[in-house]
């Protein structure tokens, strides 16, 4: 008896080991490219026609290509902030574009995207651009230990540069560390003023391998020929070489694909192109005729190929989910006389939309979303469903029964069908924010009243702000030209009163 009630309870526990591990070799691999800039219209698979993205239209031929699919903002920080808390940016304040030198913005406390996949055992890395903040105060030593920052918030492994490409320090972290410090050529960081003897593209402009616009700034520290947003003084040997970035981050992608390809994980590859500078590598310089803009969503193009080769080699293509999408829309002139206007050759980055980064209009919210997870996914579908990056943490929390408190993530949706491609309907209404607030809810749209400026000059992009409400509707008006407003106060009003109760919440 004694020894049937071993055997059993022996035979128990092996059995449960073995459907423990069974669960983790089954639960699929997520890799989440963010990219930065990408407009609606940049990719073959998009419509466009004078730009080749051919990895990136098979990956669109091999899962789903979303047309509806949106970030929160219409730029960078607030657009990762819902990504990686699933909340909207307007729920807490300074979630704004930040400098270089923020302190992190993420709560550490709370259910975060990648803290879903640690919570369901899964090994997590990012990789790329961050711009979240790193630090808990402005005034930080960069030579030393930095922290809170990824893996405070739910990563294991983090390599990624703090802001944007076009912001000091231009320096790699690796963890918590600055690569390349040297105690006898310390990095200083400041966006108050100049520091250190390095030239400013203000004062020496002959030195500028790449000129700035007019007006826009960027003539800070000159760093690799090109002039930035803040100063920078010391960290010779830390700072990075544009033409490098992106082999350097897929190098660290691919190596990190390959060190785990036996246990789940979930790899966010936040790549850093078409952001300015665009300065891609050599052999891209030239190949898409159509400017340095161009030549980076090529070099972008070639990376997403090359992860997806690392995933096929390693024999997990069939078992991940590959999520594609972008932060915000496109801007041709972002700072830099980088040839996006002079050589657009007649190439449309906004697709049918109005408005782009910074905008209310919808090229500055609605993205290319790509999905694919071979096993599971039909093959070259389209799905017009509404759906948001803010939902990723919800859905994911779900498929993976991962529980959280309630009261976080409270934007944060489950969609689960609809990025499987299940379902073609997705969430009931979007609020958006960039600048003003706007709703979006089946075909229309309500951008709320503003005093805000009408368009960004530097940019030349509309912002969508207007003192009165604006409503479109977007079936028979993509690029919102005809407020309707007036004709449709019933419609206003049911979409004011959603957005006044999110306010609310
Ligand atoms: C803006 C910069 C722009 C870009 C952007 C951040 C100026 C005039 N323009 O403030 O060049 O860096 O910030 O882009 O400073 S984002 O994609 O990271 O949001
Ligand atoms: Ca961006």
């Amino acid at each position: 008896m004694k020894f049937l009630k071993h055997f059993v309870l022996g035979l128990w526990t092996i059995m449960n080991s073995l459907t423990a591990v069974m669960g983790q070799q089954d639960k699929p691999n997520v890799v989440l490219i963010y990219v930065d800039d990408l407009g609606y219209g940049d990719l073959g698979c998009y419509g466009a026609e004078k730009i080749k993205t051919p990895h990136l239209d098979a990956l669109a031929s091999d899962g789903i290509r979303f047309t509806n699919g949106h970030a929160t903002a219409a730029t960078c920080t607030p657009s990762r902030y819902s990504l990686m808390t699933g909340n909207y940016p307007f729920r807490q304040s300074g979630t704004g574009i930040l400098p270089g030198d923020a302190k992190l913005i993420i709560p550490q406390d709370k259910i975060t995207l990648p803290r879903v996949f640690k919570q369901a055992g899964y090994q997590t890395a990012v990789i790329g651009k961050w711009h979240l903040g790193l630090g808990d105060q402005v005034d930080k030593n960069w030579n030393g230990s930095i922290k809170p920052g990824p893996l405070e918030v739910g990563y294991d492994y983090s390599f990624i540069f703090p802001a944007t490409a076009d912001r000091v320090p231009t320096v790699f972290l690796e963890n918590h560390h600055v690569l390349g410090v040297d105690k006898n050529d310390p990095i200083v960081v400041s966006y108050l003023q100049k520091i250190g003897h390095e030239p400013t593209g203000k004062e020496h402009p002959e030195l500028l391998k790449m000129k700035n616009s007019l007006n826009h700034g960027h003539d800070h520290t000159i760093v690799n020929g090109i002039g930035r947003i803040g100063w920078m003084s010391g960290g010779k040997e830390a700072k990075w070489v544009d033409e490098e970035l992106t082999l350097t981050f897929a190098d660290k992608a691919i190596r990190f694909i390959q060190d785990h390809y036996q246990q789940p994980f979930f790899l966010t590859y936040n790549a850093t192109e078409p952001h300015v500078p665009r300065m891609p590598a050599t052999i891209f310089k030239g190949k898409s005729g159509l400017g340095y803009r161009g030549d980076a969503i090529l070099q972008l193009d070639y990376t997403v190929g090359q992860l997806v080769k690392t995933l096929k080699d390693n024999q997990i293509y069939e078992n991940t989910i590959i999520i594609f999408s972008s932060d915000n829309g496109p801007v041709l002139d972002d700072g830099y006389d980088d040839g996006a206007i002079a050589q657009l050759n007649g190439h449309n980055p906004f697709g049918p939309f109005s408005g782009g980064k910074y905008s209310a209009f919808e090229a500055g919210t609605r993205v290319p979303f790509i999905i694919t997870w071979p096993k599971i996914i039909k093959k070259g579908t389209t799905s017009d469903a509404l759906i948001c990056q803010v939902d990723l943490l919800s859905s994911f929390a779900s498929f993976l029964n991962v529980k959280y408190a309630r009261g976080e993530a409270i934007d944060s949706e489950n969609h689960w069908k609809s990025f499987m491609g299940t379902d073609q309907v997705g969430r009931s209404y979007l609020i958006k924010s960039s600048g003003t607030l706007s709703v979006l809810k089946d075909h229309y749209k309500y951008i709320k009243a503003s005093k805000g400026a009408k368009k960004n000059n530097l940019v030349n992009i509309e912002l969508g702000n207007d003192d009165v409400d604006q409503l479109y509707d977007l079936n028979v008006d993509k690029g919102e030209r005809i407020n309707i407003a007036d004709r449709h106060a019933q419609k206003v009003a049911e979409l004011k009163k959603i957005l006044d109760q999110e306010l609310t919440k």
